[in-house]
């Protein structure tokens, strides 16, 4: 039997490359999507990977119950994938209730619409690395204490503790994947890596002289979206639900990933990159490096593009995109 999957966030980049797995694995892809003044859906991703009309669009909003109770019952999914989120740590700071909102008690209205509607249906929460923050541990595992240090972690971890509680009240197939950043072509302009690369592309092509950045001490576990997405189907396809890290094992300096896309541009790096004190956070997350064992080890899962492969590929789709 055809399955059927909802994914939240289908707009997004995470939605974007998990909507082309699940196509590819047969499945029919259903996607909510909050509606706005401009007529056309916000598919400008899943155009990119040509699956735009293979997708079915479905209104709502995360922070409308009654709204997600009705979807549930038209559509009858056998799996729900929660991506949909406010999901810049920084716009955090300036939109905390927002946040909370959406990032925290938007995954309250969907598992109450599961409770509710659909209780048989295997759910997946978007965790972050995010909610370890103020590192407890040098890698950071599904045992590793949590200390957020933004509106927006907290939010996750509410989230987060929401998704193992109703696994544990009510039974229901809940897992949370806690993954680290990944990244892609298709990432917001916002994040770094794109930033960088997108900045890159620009001051090769003589469009832009600088690119500005903030703390770039600051060190992530970076993998690839595509990669990842993987690793959220797989934690559906498990008999019990569990939760997972997953991650590269691996941690670069914002410095560090910043170099790899300047060399590969062949643009000298001292010459243009200029460090922008307004850019730094009220609160930062130093460093962060998952420990990705368990899903290794239950999931069969690992990551399998490098970061130097992953920021080439971004800087070579940018300098594409621009010329065109
Ligand atoms: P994006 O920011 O690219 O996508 C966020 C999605 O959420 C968009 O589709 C957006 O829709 C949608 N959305 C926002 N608010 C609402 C709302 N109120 N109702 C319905 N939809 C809404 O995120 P990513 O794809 O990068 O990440 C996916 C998820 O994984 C997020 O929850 C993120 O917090 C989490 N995560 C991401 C990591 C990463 O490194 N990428 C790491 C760990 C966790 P619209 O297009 O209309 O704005
Ligand atoms: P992050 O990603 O906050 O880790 O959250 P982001 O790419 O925004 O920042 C990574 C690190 O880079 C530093 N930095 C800058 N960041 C941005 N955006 N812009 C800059 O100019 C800049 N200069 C330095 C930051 O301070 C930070 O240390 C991402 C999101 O996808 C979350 O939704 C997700 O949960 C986590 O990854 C895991």
């Amino acid at each position: 039997m055809t399955k059927r999957a909802l994914i939240t966030g289908v707009t997004g980049q995470d939605g974007a490359y998990l909507s082309q797995l699940l196509l590819n694995k047969g499945y029919e892809v259903y996607g909510l999507v909050r509606r706005s003044s401009t007529a056309d859906v916000n598919d400008v991703r899943l155009r990119w990977l040509g699956i735009a009309e293979n997708v079915r669009f479905v209104d709502g909003n995360l922070r409308d119950l009654s709204g997600l109770i009705r979807t549930l019952r038209d559509v009858k999914p056998d799996e729900i994938y929660n991506l949909a989120a406010q999901s810049f740590v920084k716009s955090s700071w300036q939109q905390p209730i927002l946040t909370g909102e959406v990032t925290a008690l938007g995954v309250t209205n969907i598992l109450e619409a599961i409770r509710l509607e659909c209780p048989g249906t295997r759910f997946y929460q978007a965790s972050s690395s995010e909610m370890y923050g103020l590192i407890q541990e040098e890698m950071q595992s599904e045992t590793t204490p949590f200390y957020p240090r933004s509106p927006y972690a907290v939010a996750k971890l509410y989230g987060h503790w929401l998704t193992v509680n109703y696994r544990e009240s009510y039974g229901i197939h809940a897992s949370s994947g806690i993954l680290f950043n990944h990244e892609s072509p298709l990432r917001g302009i916002e994040f770094v890596t794109r930033k960088v690369t997108d900045g890159v592309a620009r001051i090769k092509l003589g469009l832009r002289n600088e690119l500005r950045l903030g703390n770039i001490d600051a060190k992530r576990d970076w993998g690839h979206s595509r990669d990842y997405v993987e690793a959220m189907w797989l934690m559906m396809q498990q008999d019990l639900a569990d939760d997972y890290v997953v991650a590269t094992g691996r941690t670069t300096t914002v410095r560090d990933m910043c170099r790899i896309a300047f060399e590969h541009a062949g643009v000298s790096m001292d010459d243009h990159l200029v460090i922008d004190p307004d850019l730094f956070r009220p609160a930062e997350v130093d460093v962060l490096l998952g420990n990705p064992a368990k899903a290794q080890e239950k999931l069969g899962w690992r990551a399998t593009t490098t970061l130097e492969e992953m920021i080439v590929e971004m800087v070579d789709a940018d300098l594409k995109r621009l010329k065109r």
